[in-house]
């Protein structure tokens, strides 16, 4: 397979720049670029082509770049995650790491001259960070508890890892599927839950029976951007976990091919859906496959509400059980880091996975285990029985690295939620999601109450505000919520989360709380650990 060479006529200037140079050709460059350091860099190599190679340029701290993973699934190793934790400490400037909305991590505060070490210590623990910005797939997610669920349906382990290796060549990168119209998100759900937001991933696939085989229904063109959110729509396809990788791969050439890129706002796979039509789309991806596709199930096997995973849960091996920790916005510094690896490997199996709620689970924690599991020190910060506000807190990078972002999110909403949580009785979590600026990398569509960022005048001066979402529900009856609010400045906001989750989520302030309620309050903490 060749990659496309789109038409010269009408490319916008990052088809352009591909056309001149693919991105995955920097990595060739790597040594040189660590002699010269970053200044000296072609611009277009630093601040775009070495995305290809999961290296972010961040004007906000120039020469401190960030490094994003691929984690498929959400898995890794305890040995991983401390080599992680090595690069943090080792050669990360005032270095952390964040969790992310894909079930991935982001390293932060690397230089350039250190990346082809850190390259090295990636490739002797089996990590990569290849193709996971700019025009190609990103971070593959699966249901976090896959293989330890009692109730799942199809262990996506295998499935995202195959996946992973079709797109990147086994991790060592791959010209066919480097350059895409623009970004592209898979996820693949095995559990009823839908725990990892099928529907807003440009391929997902869900659990569904046909003709008494378990497979996978299909959705396609789900996307979150500036101009445009959508939820993906049926492909009324079924399919065979074993085509998922061949269906992958069709649907990925057919965008290639025929993807929309004239115009950068304009070019996710759901604009080529408009353009053609889904019968039409479908009939080029069996074009593509060679063969005729299955249409889908009647119905899927999504039939619950989303798990969150936090607490502790048996797990479908007797005697074992994993344990969600809710860590507060996914930030994590490098002592962390080491604390996790240890604690997989002195309760557990060695394994960590992550969340798309920016949180981390310890699978395969003997029951035996669990009392002292719960003494450790690392479990008073990364609680497994969080506020219920906080419990379900999710938030972007923001403007402390993000040079989109038009308001600080990370710190603003952790602070916000843990004064919200201590004058507030919540009788459930509330998803709240704050995203620094419309492209809506935190989710604010799938929050109960969403806060995008935006810039907002008050007082004859512009300050930071947000554009409060609502209705987003997960889960059973996913669907994207919609904007009900403009332009709050951040310094008013509490007040008006505060009505919002008594009024629509049925808090209550802590002072006016009858007995009954109090009584209720100091149930939840318990039950929350079931
Ligand atoms: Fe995102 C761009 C961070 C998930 C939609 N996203 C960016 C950049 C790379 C912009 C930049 O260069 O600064 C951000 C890096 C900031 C930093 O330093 O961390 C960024 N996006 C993130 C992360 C880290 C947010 C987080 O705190 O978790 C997530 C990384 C996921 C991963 O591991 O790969 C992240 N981004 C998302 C999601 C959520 C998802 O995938 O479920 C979305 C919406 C879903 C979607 O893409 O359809 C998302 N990010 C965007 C967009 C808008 C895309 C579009 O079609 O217009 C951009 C801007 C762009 O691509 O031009 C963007
Ligand atoms: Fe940056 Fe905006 Fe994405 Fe937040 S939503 S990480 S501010 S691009």
């Amino acid at each position: 397979m060749t990659s496309a060479v789109p038409a010269a006529a009408s490319l916008n200037k990052f088809e352009k720049f591909k056309a001149e140079k693919g991105g995955l050709a920097v990595k060739a460059e790597i040594e040189d670029f660590a002699r010269i350091g970053w200044e000296a860099m072609d611009e277009t190599d630093r601040d775009h082509r070495l995305k290809w190679l999961g290296i972010f340029f961040r004007p906000v701290t120039p020469g401190k770049f960030m490094l994003r993973m691929r984690m498929p699934n959400g898995i890794l190793t305890s040995g991983q995650m401390r080599v992680l934790a090595e690069i943090v400490q080792r050669y990360g400037e005032d270095g952390s790491a964040d969790i992310t909305t894909r079930q991935n991590i982001q390293l932060r505060g690397v230089r350039i001259e250190d990346i082809p070490d850190i390259f090295r210590k990636f490739e002797q623990a089996g990590l990569t960070s290849i193709q996971s910005g700019m025009d190609n797939v990103r971070n593959i997610t699966g249901s976090p508890v896959a293989g330890i669920d009692a109730d799942e349906l199809i262990d996506t382990r295998g499935l995202v890892r195959k996946v992973q290796d079709m797109i990147t060549n086994n991790g060592e990168g791959n010209a066919s599927f480097t350059n895409l119209p623009r970004k592209f998100n898979i996820a693949i759900a095995g559990c009823r839950d839908n725990s990892v937001h099928a529907e807003i991933n440009d391929i997902a696939f869900v659990p569904a029976y046909k003709d008494d085989r378990l497979g996978f229904n299909v959705l396609v063109g789900g996307f979150f951007s500036a101009k445009r959110c959508e939820a993906a729509i049926p492909m009324n396809v079924w399919v065979n976990p074993r085509d998922v990788v061949a269906l992958c791969e069709a649907i990925l050439l057919v965008y290639r091919n025929h993807g929309l890129r004239a115009n950068r706002q304009k070019s996710r796979l759901m604009w080529l859906i408009d353009e053609w039509g889904i019968e039409k789309f479908r009939a080029e991806v069996e074009k593509q496959l060679g063969y005729a596709l299955p249409i889908a199930a009647l119905k899927d096997e999504i039939l619950w509400d989303k798990r969150d995973h936090i607490g502790i849960h048996a797990q479908k091996q007797p005697g074992l059980n994993y344990v969600g920790l809710h860590v507060p916005v996914g930030r994590l510094y490098a002592q962390d880091m080491f604390d996790l690896a240890r604690l997989a490997e002195v309760y557990g199996s060695g394994e960590l996975r992550l969340t798309v709620e920016q949180n981390v689970l310890l699978p395969n924690v003997p029951d035996s285990r669990l009392a002292p599991l719960l003494h450790e020190p690392l479990l008073q910060q990364f609680s497994v029985e969080p506020r219920p506000l906080e419990r379900a807190l999710v938030s972007c990078t923001g403007n402390q690295f993000c040079n989109f972002a038009l308001i600080e999110t990370k710190n603003r909403a952790l602070a916000m939620i843990r004064e919200l949580d201590a004058e507030l009785f919540c009788p459930t979590p509330v998803r709240i999601h704050w995203t620094g600026c419309p492209n809506s990398c935190g989710q604010p569509q799938v929050a109960g109450i969403g806060l995008m960022g935006t810039k907002v005048r008050k007082d004859g001066k512009t300050v930071e505000g947000v554009d409060i979402y609502t209705g987003g529900t997960v889960g059973k009856h996913a669907q994207l919520g919609t904007c009900a609010m403009k332009g709050i400045a951040c310094d008013d906001l509490k007040p008006i989360l505060k009505n919002l989750l008594i009024q629509d989520f049925g808090a209550k302030e802590r002072g006016n709380l009858s007995s009954e309620f109090a009584l209720q309050a100091s149930a939840l903490v318990v039950e929350s650990i079931d």
